[in-house]
């Protein structure tokens, strides 16, 4: 390992169980909720087009002024089993809550800081109610934490001097204790998703983000960490000063998915997180916001496209102050939940499809234990028709559309290709499955005649 102390502990993807079916479940669902929900992108009657849970800077806010929007933190419409109804509906497989966002406001009622729930009308613990509620249905539940910390006193973005250095150690003892305590309370939890880990103090305290990790795993085994905590010794962030990634998979892509054919990031586990908005996790209810809505069959395309390349997809969902979801994230649960309902096999433990070629006008997948290869036409061609270019030797045994099980017609074009005619007119992404075998393999337990009588 080079020597390295605080770089990556392993140069392997994690194989156990916890790992293996992180990876199967593919889709989450990220929450974003917290107090910049109310303000919800405006302050003082001016709204800014940033992010919502960047308001108390956008509108340099004061930490204390921010503090008193927990007394309108009452929440009526919260209900954790709505929630939890809500994800599954989605076809997310894990939930990843925020518990503590960079404005320092806690969703449990932590014995380290008052700036909780516990203080506001809600009073609940909403990261225990949600816990419950999530692991009831069937869904894995990953807490989100932001080491950053506008509101603590001993943050601090730099440690220049001695007195930094003692508040920054403070912090960090801090910022343990609270996350031991996250452990503690909820031993049910499958992992931790780090954030706000990317200035120099941190970048300073390598050797605290993999004591953090370490922590972490010892107190809920077999718990997935991302590569968003680590820094090494040297301040290298996600992988080490020698390239090998620390955590349990790579958390870099934000808003962003690797290139369809860069087939090289399937060599490590990773997930990507997406917005609704161009850019808002927290609730933003501004108009400008609001015209820049993904479509949901755009989010499908983009699940897709992550699960092609072997990662997991995270979408964010920041639901309102009162606890409601909007009706945007609605539209997104009924359609991408509905597109899953029927073609989640495509999705729900795929991979990469090894020699299948992007095709530009969708995805390919591949389900590992089956063998079964998807074609996802995310993009329907204007002739109607996309052509499958088949890796070598590989012959086409079944192919039938995923929704219906029914067979579909196909075309030969020489030995490598066949063509396949789709509906223009389909409302949402049609996928094939398709069962191959080797053109070597004999079909059945026929004798070779040439082989017969030796
Ligand atoms: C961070 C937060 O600031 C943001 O509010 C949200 O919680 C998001 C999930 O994470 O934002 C980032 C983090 C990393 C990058 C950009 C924005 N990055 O790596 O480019």
């Amino acid at each position: 390992m080079g020597g390295l102390e605080y770089g990556a502990q392993t140069h392997e993807p994690r194989d156990d169980a916890s790992m293996r079916s992180f990876r199967h479940d593919r889709f989450g669902q990220f929450i974003h909720w917290g107090l910049y929900a109310l303000p919800a992108g405006s302050w003082d009657g001016v709204t800014y087009g940033f992010a919502a849970e960047f308001l108390p800077q956008s509108a340099t806010i004061p930490p204390e002024r921010w503090a008193r929007l927990g007394d309108e933190f009452t929440a009526p419409e919260f209900d954790p089993m709505t929630w939890a109804r809500t994800a599954r509906d989605l076809g997310a497989r894990y939930v990843t809550i925020t518990t503590k966002h960079h404005d320092g406001f806690c969703l449990w009622p932590s014995e380290y800081t008052d700036f909780t729930v516990a203080a506001t009308p809600l009073k609940r613990d909403v990261i225990g109610d949600l816990v419950h509620a999530y692991t009831d249905v069937g869904l894995a539940v990953h807490l989100y934490y932001s080491v950053l910390d506008w509101h603590h006193p001993d943050w601090r973005y730099s440690v220049d001097t001695p007195a930094d250095r003692d508040a920054f150690t403070r912090y960090l003892t801090f910022a343990s204790d609270q996350l031991r305590e996250l452990a503690t309370r909820y031993p049910a939890v499958r992992g931790f998703w780090f954030d706000g880990t990317w200035d120099e103090s941190v970048k300073a305290n390598g050797r605290w983000t993999l004591e953090t990790e370490r922590m972490l795993k010892a107190l809920i085994p077999g718990a997935i960490v991302n590569s968003r905590l680590r820094a090494d010794e040297h301040g290298t962030r996600h992988r080490g000063s020698e390239g090998a990634l620390m955590g349990d998979y790579f958390s870099g892509y934000e808003r962003r998915l690797p290139e369809p054919w860069d087939r090289s990031v399937t060599a490590e586990d990773w997930e990507a997180c997406m917005t609704i908005p161009q850019n808002s996790w927290g609730y933003h209810a501004g108009a400008d916001v609001a015209r820049s809505h993904k479509h949901p069959l755009e989010l499908v395309e983009q699940l897709v496209h992550a699960v092609s390349l072997g990662g997991n997809l995270l979408l964010n969902f920041g639901p309102r102050g009162d606890g409601s979801f909007p009706e945007f994230e609605q539209d997104v649960v009924g359609t991408v939940g509905a597109w899953l309902a029927a073609n989640g096999a495509c999705v729900y433990g795929c991979g990469v499809a090894e020699g299948w070629d992007y095709p530009g006008w969708g995805f390919y997948t591949r389900n590992a234990e089956t063998g079964v290869v998807y074609a996802i036409v995310t993009r329907i061609p204007v002739s109607g028709a996309v052509v499958l270019q088949l890796p070598e030797d590989i012959r086409i045994h079944r192919l039938t559309a995923l929704d219906t099980g029914e067979a579909v017609p196909f075309e030969h074009r020489g030995d490598r290709a066949i063509r396949i005619g789709v509906d223009r007119a389909a409302s949402a992404p049609p996928v094939f499955a398709i069962e191959t075998r080797h053109h070597e393999t004999a079909p059945s337990a026929e004798v070779n005649p040439d082989l017969a009588d030796v």
